[in-house]
């Protein structure tokens, strides 16, 4: 498994749970000198200078790209499963410019915040029948290029549609869609009955992982059983990124220093597991 850190490429909102965030020249040699081997990649604009610039960056300090998250379209207020038919059309086209980059990174795109909430007059099969149709809009464009969409659940207070891990590969299963999971341990302390069962239950789908501790620090800073986690990971046979998709607390710098301890002693014991099979 690859230790990985969340990087943006723009300024991130402040509440954002995002490490390292813009100043590409200091911030991607300081990721790597600290471990990491990998980033996901907040972008706002693809086709902006800093983004243009990021991936020669990374690759010379050897940094992969696990997903590209596109949470800023949610910030512009863009959903996938909007009741306003403009909302949809806005993001299916802003979308693509984003898969185009994440083929580029030879990275996965998710769809969290991006798929919105239900409105008053709602009902699940309304929203995710909205939602499937706009998904449908961009497979094309991913599975041309190689791209896995992965959905992320997400707790129930950011959003209000696919929660629980397991109802997210429920839906998953049901729609006959060809996407995946990205699981992440802060959410799944939220809604799941078990962390390790529901990484059981998901283990066919799962292809990225968000690994937080209980109150979205690094491990060892709550109270999971971190350990345990990635021994659940090891053995549903997990070869990807851990990514410490995490709130700058105390300060960015102390928090990527646990994580990074952190995945310095577990590589130590034998639990990070294997890289991933390429
Ligand atoms: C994004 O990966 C995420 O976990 C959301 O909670 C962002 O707020
Ligand atoms: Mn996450």
């Amino acid at each position: 498994m690859t230790p990985s850190v969340s990087l943006s490429l723009f300024d991130a909102p402040e509440k954002a749970p995002v490490l390292f965030s813009d100043n590409i020249e200091k911030n991607i040699p300081h990721i790597a000198e600290l471990g990491y081997r990998g980033v996901d990649l907040f972008v706002e604009n693809p086709s902006a200078e800093v983004s243009i610039k990021a991936p020669a960056l990374l690759e010379a300090y050897g940094l992969e790209v696990g997903v590209v998250m596109p949470a800023a379209l949610a910030g512009k207020g863009l959903y996938f499963g909007d009741e306003d038919p403009s909302v949809r059309d806005q993001i299916v086209k802003e979308s693509l410019p984003i898969i185009e980059y994440a083929a580029e990174l030879g990275a996965m795109v998710s769809l969290g915040l991006v798929r919105g909430s239900m409105g008053k007059e709602d009902t699940p099969e309304k929203f995710m029948g909205r939602f499937s149709d706009s998904i449908l809009r961009i497979l094309p464009r991913a599975q041309e290029l190689g791209v896995d969409l992965l959905i992320e659940p997400i707790n129930r207070y950011e959003i209000n549609t696919l929660n629980g891990s397991n109802e997210a590969y429920d839906f998953i299963e049901e729609s006959g869609l060809p996407l995946y999971l990205m699981l992440d341990t802060f959410h799944m302390n939220i809604e799941d009955v078990s962390i390790d069962e529901s990484f059981r239950y998901c283990r066919e789908r799962v292809r990225h992982v968000h690994f937080l501790d209980s109150n979205r620090l690094a491990p060892g800073m709550g109270h999971l059983d971190m350990i345990g986690i990635l021994k659940t990971l090891h053995e549903i046979g997990y070869t990807g990124h851990l990514c410490l998709e995490a709130l700058p607390k105390p300060d960015f710098e102390t928090c990527a220093q646990k994580g990074a301890e952190f995945f310095r002693k577990a590589a130590a014991a034998g639990v990070l597991g294997n890289k991933k099979r390429s």
